[in-house]
This record gives C-alpha cells, structure tokens and sequence, in this order.
C-alpha cells in the first residue's frame, strides 16, 4: 500500500533547484537568463517532485497488480501545467518566494508557459479534468492521445471576422514531456487479407512508427501522479536511400514526411465529420499503439489473456476511437488464437463508451470504401460482430452496416459493457432517440455519470481570492471533498462575509477590466453586470440569441436614455470551425455590433459588448472568476451536457439557461430561486417544430424582436455592406431550427430578471454565493468515483 506524503520542499530548496536547473539542464548562468530560461528551470524543479510521486504510484501499481483504467481519447485540452503542479504539490508560497529571492515575478514567470491545446473544446477539457483527479483519486490510469504538432489554430479577427493561424505549441520548449524512444510500437494500414488454414492474416500495405511521449499528470497533495502518454507518428524507414543517391531530395525526405502528417495537425471540428482518410487513419494510429502498449503492460504481469477484464478498463471518449473493438477482437482472435466469441467478449468486458453529442451530423460513420481501403480485416470484423449481435438479438432491425457505412455509435454501443451519457437528460435522449433500439435490447448497458470539473484548476488555482476566502471560513478540506462547500451556507447569511465575498469578485473583475484594457485596448465598467458566454461557437449554442437581446437591449436604452438601466458588458470568446460559415457570421455580426454600441455615447456607459480572440483554458481560467452572469442558452436537448456551466457556478456567477444537458442539475443543486431559468423543453421543442412558420409567429408576436431582427436585416451594424447579414436574419426568420426566435420573448424576460437582481447587490451575492456553496456536486472527482464504481471496476490505492 502507498502511504504517500506531499513533498516538504523549503523556499531555499526551491530556489537552488531552479538555480541548479537553470546551469545544468539550460546552460544558462543566472545573470543572463531570459523569462522562458526561468519557466523553464522552475518547471524542471517542479517537475523533479512530481517525478518522484510519480515513480511512487507506478511501483504500487506494478507490486499490487492493479487494474488500470485507460482513457483513449483524440483530444486532452490541458492548458498550462506549472501552476497545476505548483498548486497539487502545495508550493504556491515556496515558488513565489524562490522566484522573488531571485528576482523573477511569479505571475510573469507562469503566465509565459504556452497552452497545450490538444482539443477543440468540452470533450477534450473533460478528458483532462478526468485525468487530474484519477491522480487525484489514486486510480493507476493511462490518459491515451495523440502528440498533435499543431493544436486548434490560433483565432485572430480582421475587421471583425475570424482569421486562423496554425498553432506552434511544440516550437517553444515543452518542460513536461519524456520522450520514450523504447516504446515504439508498428502501425498498418491497407494492404490484403491472408487466409490460410483457418488463420486470417492482415499484411499492410504501409507502415507508421507511433513513439510514446509521457506526461505526469500529479493528483492533489503529490500523492499519486498518473501518465497522459501521446503519441508521436514517425517514418518505420525514415529516408529512402536509392532516391537519395539518384538526387532526387524531395523523394527521399518523403517518407519521413507522410508519415508525419498523421499527428500533424487536430482537426478542427467538433460538428461534421469530415470523412477525411487521414482522421481515420489518426483515430486507428491511436487505438492500435494504445492496444498495443496495453497489452504489452498486461503480458508483463499477467499470463492469462482471458483474465484481461479483470485487469484493463479502456474508456473509449466518444466513438473516435472505437476502432479499439474490432482491433482488440482481432488481435485477440487472429494473433491469439482465441475463438471468436470469445474474443468478443474479453473485448466487451475491458471497453466502455462516452458519448458526448446527440447531434446527427457528430454521429461518426465511415464509408465502407474508405474504411475497407485502410483497415481491410477490422471491416470483415465489424461485419462479423455485427452478424453475431444478430443472431443473438433477432428482433435488432438496425444495423452497424447499414447504407454500406460503418456507423461507429453502435459498433461502439454493441463492443461496450456500458454506455454512458453525460448529464441525466442526455442519458435519457440517448435512450429515447438514438440508441432506443439498443438500448431494448440492452437495457442495463446505458448509465449515466454526469460531467464534473476538477476544482483544483477551475476555484483553487484559477481564483485565489475566493479560494482564499473559503479556506479561511471552513478549512481545506473542500479541495478534494468539494461537497463541503455546503459549509459555507451559515457564513452567507453574514453581511460582513457577504462583503468579503462581493469584494472578491470585485477584485477578479477589476483584474479582467485592466487586462482588457491592456490586450484589448477597450476600458470597461467594473460595476457593471460580466455577462459572459464563452465556448465553441455553434448555432445550438445561440450565440445569436444571446446578440440578438443585446440589441433590443440597446434599441431600448436609446429609446429612454435615462431611465435606470443595468449596466452590462457583454462578453464573448469561442472559436468556430474553419469550414462552418454560419457560425463565422455570427462571430462577425458580434464584432459589428460591438464596434458600433461600444461607439454610442448615449449609451457606451451601460451596454458595452466586447469579443475576445482566441478563446482557450488560460482565457477561461481569467473570464470565469470575473463572472456575474453565465450564459447557458442553448435550444434545449442540444448540449449533451456543457462543463463551463459548472465553472461559472463554483465560482460564483449566477446561471441565466435553458433546462439543457446539465444546466438542469445543477439548477437542482443551487436552488431554483438561484438560477434564471427560460425557455422551452427538449419535448417542447420537439413540438414547436412541427408548428408551421413558428419563427415568423414568434417574431409577429414581439415588437422588440422584429426590431432587433430589423437593424441586423437593415445593415445597422454593417453600414458598409447593408445586406451582410441579410441571410442571418432570414435565417432566423425562416426554417429557425435552433429556435433562437421562439426563445427570444422567454430570454429577454430572463435577462430583465437578471438586471433587477443585479440592481439589489445584497440579493445578488447571496444567490452567488449560493452557488458556489451548492456545486460542489459538480467536481470531477465525484464523476470519476462514478465511473470507477458503475462501469471500471476500478479502486483507488491511496490510503490516507
Ligand atoms: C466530433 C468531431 C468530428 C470530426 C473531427 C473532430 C471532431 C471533434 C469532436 C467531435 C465531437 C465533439 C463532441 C463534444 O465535444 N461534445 C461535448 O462534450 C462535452 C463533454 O462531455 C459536453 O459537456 C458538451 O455538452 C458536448 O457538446
């Protein structure tokens, strides 16, 4: 059993590593060292404690045999890890005071570390949240990813509309990672299929070295730290000699080249599949090095293969790498030698699938063409696991092959031992829609574990201020029991405490405002209600509705200039796909709209809208804690579950939101009264779109939406081009399937709720408070005990 400590580590400690580190693992002397010179060598001091928890968890695991939990997931969106570390190993005060002993600012130091952006936006977050508190759990665990070169481009604007830029984390030096050159593994594709007395043999037609890279992921207190190990694609035979010698350089670097574009670059979007081989072919590089390196970890300490359920749970994050079921079918069955139903079932004992999206166009299916071209025997074998899930459920009428497409939901679903959803009303639209037949034949396989965030990076860590102030009034003991949180309730009836709480939030505002003020060039008004809508753009998000208020709101100012209003400064970030040009249009009218209500003296004072680029975890970990207000307003039954909601309300924004994904939990948990709920119902807008032109109903039937819609229509905010967004408009005037404007009069409604609150601050804080105190639910910790008891069967070594 691992008794683990957390390291006690001195300020002069501390300042003689970074000292040492910076000399002799930088060659720098400390007169001439540079800011990444100092992240560097701090990171490497941090990174020797982290280490050392590390090794300590790796050797429990080993000597006790344990069954690890493998996360195999195409995207870990985890930011910045030095303050992570700093903060989980309890070094914040001794790093400063290092830093300060040698002349270097903490802040500077640590706001220099690049984000590692390996995600394009909740799912991947989530993968990274889970991944902290497994350490933080104790749970022996492997994050599986790719090694991307360039993560989600880089959002810039250019007379407000998005321009990318590749993302080039990996050009600066990255202090976390180990290269580990010995674990190697061979990966095919293509090629022919060989049977040969009764044996099947796959021979590729190519080959892709995949190289592990490690990352130590350190849990709370140090005292277990778990390995995110991407993968890194390499040329097998790096340079073509003969082409070489014939002088011909181009063709000789290309195969090092092609190969490398399988981990070049994430794709960029979290909607439409793009039916791209190289996602295909970067979705089997994962799963087949993951399989691999599993097994290879099993056969280490294990010598029979049937008992691999006991000892592997692989969770596979939505369905992209759901190519995991028939590769480990296969290799079970064709390199093992084991039957074939047998096969299946160790498969289906060791996996488990997340789905993270009911939206049709997210749902992954492959042409059969394409699928067969690159992995010829993994298509015979969704066909033969489909064949026997047949014949084992002859009243099943749909199948994984049908339309000559290979739909990787239900591969995944019929692989899986259990299913699960991601907030409770989406657990049950899966089961109602698209997993409904399944999930008759099959009714104990779908769960539900509703997301969580981890609260170390998203209250500790992200605001001190609060953090502080928790700490002081009930202990610690909420960082890694985030329920009780609940003991600040008595507090929040103190007006003195109250003030405390309010003067917190105060200060992360009047940080944002100067920090825009900076980047930005745009001052705004500390005193004024942060309304802040920050996530992927998407037309289910309704980033629109949330413009299109805006708007009435300033056409209102203008029409009684002196009544008394609440000042707002509406805030937006989020990238949107390349490809997906509504969601480009809606990025560009809130641009226009800001520059021309941020340009009104009758009313810049009180409605001011600002647009930030290049939304990321840094950005979020800076715009949360300065929050009042937290838009969740997306047309009900869309968003799966959102895990931003959850970060807002920890840090104590009040919630205006549709009853969606996990909105309506955690309404449950802070209280109706606490929450500024709206809108229709998943059923409701079901409903609501069979009634015939139910847009130009609802617009008919509010004057300030038909005026709102009016000015985008009339070119108000594109003088230069009036009919810009002539198509937005219609759009919403016409086929509405987000329904942005049979929500619009609800919303609205809201938002003047939210306005008179916010006008009465003794109400106000006390219902933000509220928040934070009340979702403590909401911890990742909480979701990861869920799925080790209700789908991994895992347990945690930590005894403290
Ligand atoms: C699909 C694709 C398809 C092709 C290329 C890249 C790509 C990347 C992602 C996706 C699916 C993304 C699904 C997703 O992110 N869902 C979000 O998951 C969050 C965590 O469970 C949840 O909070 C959000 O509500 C849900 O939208």
């Amino acid at each position: 059993m691992n008794i683990a400590t957390p390291p006690q580590v001195s300020t002069n400690t501390l300042r003689d590593a970074i000292v040492r580190h910076l000399c002799y693992s930088f060659g720098r002397e400390p007169d001439f060292a540079g800011l990444e010179d100092w992240r560097m060598a701090l990171s490497y001091a941090i990174r020797d404690h982290i280490a050392d928890s590390w090794f300590r968890a790796a050797g429990t695991a080993r000597r006790e045999g344990a069954k690890r939990v493998y996360y195999l997931s195409m995207e870990f969106l985890i930011g910045r890890l030095l303050e992570d570390g700093i903060v989980n190993l309890g070094l914040v005060d001794q790093a400063r005071e290092a830093l300060a002993a040698l002349g270097q600012d903490y802040d500077t130091v640590l706001a220099d570390e690049p984000d590692a952006a390996l995600g394009n936006g909740g799912l991947g977050r989530l993968a990274a949240c889970f991944l902290e508190s497994l350490s933080t759990l104790g749970c022996p665990a492997y994050g599986y990813g790719i090694r991307y070169e360039h993560g989600l481009f880089r959002q810039s604007f250019q007379g407000g509309r998005q321009i990318e830029a590749p993302e080039t984390w990996l050009l600066q030096r990255h202090a976390w990672e180990f290269e580990r050159p010995e674990a190697l593994f061979r990966i095919g594709f293509g090629g022919e299929i060989e049977e040969t007395g009764g044996k099947v043999l796959w021979h590729p037609a190519e080959h892709v070295d995949a190289e592990a890279y490690d990352t130590p992921i350190v849990g709370w207190q140090g005292k277990w730290a778990n390995t995110l190990r991407l993968w890194s694609a390499k040329a097998s035979d790096p340079f073509d000699l003969p082409a070489f010698n014939r002088g011909d350089f181009a063709a000789a670097a290309q195969p090092e080249a092609l190969a490398r574009t399988i981990s070049r670059v994430l794709y960029p979007d979290d909607t439409t599949e793009q039916g791209r081989e190289l996602r295909l072919k970067q979705e089997f590089f994962l799963v087949a090095a993951a399989l691999r390196d599993i097994l290879a970890r099993f056969d280490k300490e294990h010598s029979d293969i049937r008992k691999l359920p006991e000892k592997v749970a692989i969770q596979l994050n939505d369905t992209h790498p759901a190519v995991a079921g028939p590769e480990l079918v296969r290799i079970l069955h064709d390199e093992r030698s084991l039957p074939f139903e047998e096969a299946m079932e160790i498969a289906r004992g060791c996996l488990s699938y997340t789905n993270h999206t009911l939206l049709p166009e997210a749902l992954e299916s492959w042409g059969e063409d394409l699928f067969g071209g690159l992995l010829p025997r993994h298509l015979q074998i969704a066909d033969l696991i489909d064949n026997a899930h047949y014949e084992a459920n002859p009243s099943r009428t749909q199948s994984m092959r049908a339309d000559h497409q290979v739909k990787m939901g239900q591969l995944s679903f019929v692989m899986a031992h259990k299913v699960n959803g991601v907030s409770a009303l989406h657990t049950e639209l899966m089961k109602e829609t698209v997993f409904s037949e399944l999930h008759r034949l099959h009714p104990e396989r779908i769960v539900n574990q509703t997301n969580g965030v981890t609260p170390r990076r998203w209250l500790l860590a992200c605001n001190p201020r609060l953090s502080g102030l928790i700490t002081e009034t009930i202990g610690d003991g909420w960082v890694a029991d985030l329920e009780r949180l609940r003991e600040l309730e008595p507090a929040i009836e103190d007006a003195a405490w109250r003030e405390r709480f309010d003067a917190a939030k105060r200060a992360n505002k009047v940080d944002l405002s100067n920090w825009m003020a900076a980047e930005q060039g745009v001052s705004v008004n500390p005193d004024a209600m942060f309304d802040v809508q920050i996530k992927r753009m998407h037309e289910y998000k309704r980033q629109h509705l949330n413009i299109l208020e805006t708007i009435a709101l300033w056409q209102e100012m203008k029409d009684a200039p002196n009544a008394d209003w609440t000042p707002r400064v509406v805030l937006f970030a989020g990238k949107a796909a390349p490809g997906y040009a509504f969601a480009k249009d809606i990025i560009r009218l809130i641009n226009d709209v800001a520059a021309v209500l941020n340009a009104d003296p009758e009313t810049g004072d009180k409605l001011q809208v600002l647009f930030l680029p290049n939304y990321n975890v840094t950005l979020a970990e800076r715009l949360i804690p300065a929050a009042d207000l937290s838009e969740q307003i997306s047309t009900a039954g869309k968003e799966a579950s959102g895990t931003g909601n959850m970060k807002f309300a920890l840090n104590g924004a009040m919630t205006i939101g549709t009853l969606d994904g996990a909105n309506v939990e955690i309404r449950e948990h802070v209280g109706a009264e606490n929450f500024f709920l709206f809108g229709m119902t998943a059923s409701d807008v079901t409903e609501r779109r069979k009634v015939e032109s139910h847009a130009a109903k609802a617009i008919e039937a509010d004057p300030r939406l038909a005026r709102a819609l009016q000015a985008v229509r009339g070119g108000t905010f594109s003088p230069d081009e009036v009919d810009r967004y002539t198509h937005v408009a219609d759009n919403i005037a016409g086929a509405d399937y987000f329904l942005v404007a049979s929500d619009f009069t609800e919303y609205w409604r809201a938002s003047r709720e939210a306005d008179a609150a916010f006008r009465d601050p003794a109400t106000w804080i006390r219902k933000a408070a509220l928040n934070t105190a009340r979702s403590g639910w909401f911890s990742s910790d909480r979701t990861i005990r869920g799925y080790m008891q209700d789908i991994w069967a895992a347990r945690s070594y930590l005894s403290d």
